[in-house]
């Protein structure tokens, strides 16, 4: 029997690549979407036929997490095998600007999606994007895996603390199937234009096209376990696919500074297109991005995931950062 997922946050980078692997797998899928003053679904256009998408095996729905009336409507209306709830405020820095509405969607958003499947229909499969924002980032506490203590640092952090906490509740009050993915950050041509991977490249093209001279950044000491928004999409639907519902870790092991982003993404330019960029010259430091608090190191360890599962993950640091930069070097945004 044809499976049917709906994605929340289908429009964002995760969801897109969720979608296409879903796609090839023969699922139909369901995405919701905002409305927005502005068109915002260049991620996903590819994969609709036509504006008349009906029938298709990709539909738009317009909903909004925060807003459990529409959930139940399409909830109801699609009958899901499988939900992936990735819709989130999912801006660190921008959650201390609007922690009360950050709470209202990545926290209880959340729960609007489980509180709709238990009383629809609790046999429902749901996935929920937990992030590795729920650690402290203590070097002393790295790597970060499943059982180490989460203290998060930012309202961002909390709210996903709060929808993980509310998925181990609902899992063992009430026997639903559903699981956590603790997935440290994942990057990709398709990343948010206000990350700093993808800020980095964007502004290494515009620099080699005598569009600006500088980048602008915050903190360069920051580390993060940083992998490959396609290998990590794959690894979300193993979670769904598996016996039972459990919370699993997704990282690639290995950590890397900011800094060593930005002199990794200036090698490949300087290689690729025989440029000079360097740190001192073309990296300018702002206050205005520093954080009130920050995570200081991210370092996760997904052996649970690789042992139970069998996932690990494909692209490396250097292919990352090698298809980010000639991305926006190709395609300018
Ligand atoms: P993203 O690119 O920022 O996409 C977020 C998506 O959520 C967008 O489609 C956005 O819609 C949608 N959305 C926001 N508020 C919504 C609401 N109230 N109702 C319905 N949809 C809403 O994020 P991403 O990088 O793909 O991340 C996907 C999920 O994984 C997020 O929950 C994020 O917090 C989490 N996560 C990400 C990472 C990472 O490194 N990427 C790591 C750990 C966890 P619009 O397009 O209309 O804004
Ligand atoms: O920052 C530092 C910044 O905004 C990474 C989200 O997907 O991953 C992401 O959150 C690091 C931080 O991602 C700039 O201080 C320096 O230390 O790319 P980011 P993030 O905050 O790690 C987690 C796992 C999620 O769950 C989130 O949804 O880079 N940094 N200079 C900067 N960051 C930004 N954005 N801009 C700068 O100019």
């Amino acid at each position: 029997m044809q499976k049917v997922a709906i994605i929340t946050g289908v429009t964002g980078q995760d969801g897109s690549y969720l979608a296409e692997l879903l796609l090839d797998k023969g699922y139909k899928v369901h995405g919701i979407v905002r409305r927005s003053s502005s068109f915002n679904r260049g991620r996903i256009e590819h994969l609709y036929p036509s504006h008349e998408n009906v029938g298709s095996l990709f539909q738009l729905h317009y909903g909004d997490v925060s807003d459990i009336a529409s959930l139940i409507k399409i909830i109801k209306e699609v009958k899901p095998n499988e939900i992936y709830n990735l819709a989130a405020q999912s801006h660190v820095q921008v959650s201390y600007d609007t922690p009360i509405y950050t709470g209202q969607v990545d926290a209880l958003g959340v729960l609007n999606v489980i509180e709709a499947v238990r009383i629809l229909n609790p046999s429902i499969k749901i996935y929920q994007a937990s992030t590795s924002e729920l650690y402290s980032g203590d070097p002393e506490q790295t790597p970060q895996n499943e059982n180490t203590a989460m203290f998060p640092k930012s309202p961002y952090g909390v709210a996903k603390l709060y929808a993980y906490n509310m998925v181990r509740v609902y899992r063992e009050a009430y026997g639903m199937f559903i699981s956590n993915g603790i997935l440290f950050n994942h990057e990709s041509p398709r990343r948010g234009e206000n990350f700093v991977t993808r800020k980095i490249t964007i502004a290494i093209a515009e620099i080699l096209k005598g569009k600006r001279d500088v980048i602008t950044l915050g903190n360069l000491d920051a580390k993060r376990d940083w992998g490959h928004a396609r290998d990590y999409v794959e690894g979300m639907w193993r979670i769904l696919q598996h016996d039972k519902p459990d919370d699993f870790v997704i990282s690639t092991g290995e950590t890397h500074s900011v800094r060593e982003f930005v002199q990794e993404a200036f090698r490949v330019a300087n290689e690729r297109y025989g440029s000079n960029l360097s740190i001192e010259k073309h990296v300018k430091i702002s206050d205005r991005l520093i954080r009130p608090n920050e995570v200081k190191e991210l370092h996760g360890d997904s052996t649970k995931l690789k042992e139970e599962l069998g996932w690990s993950p494909s692209i490396s640091f250097k292919e990352l950062v090698f298809e980010m930069v000639h991305y926006d070097y190709e395609h300018p945004s």
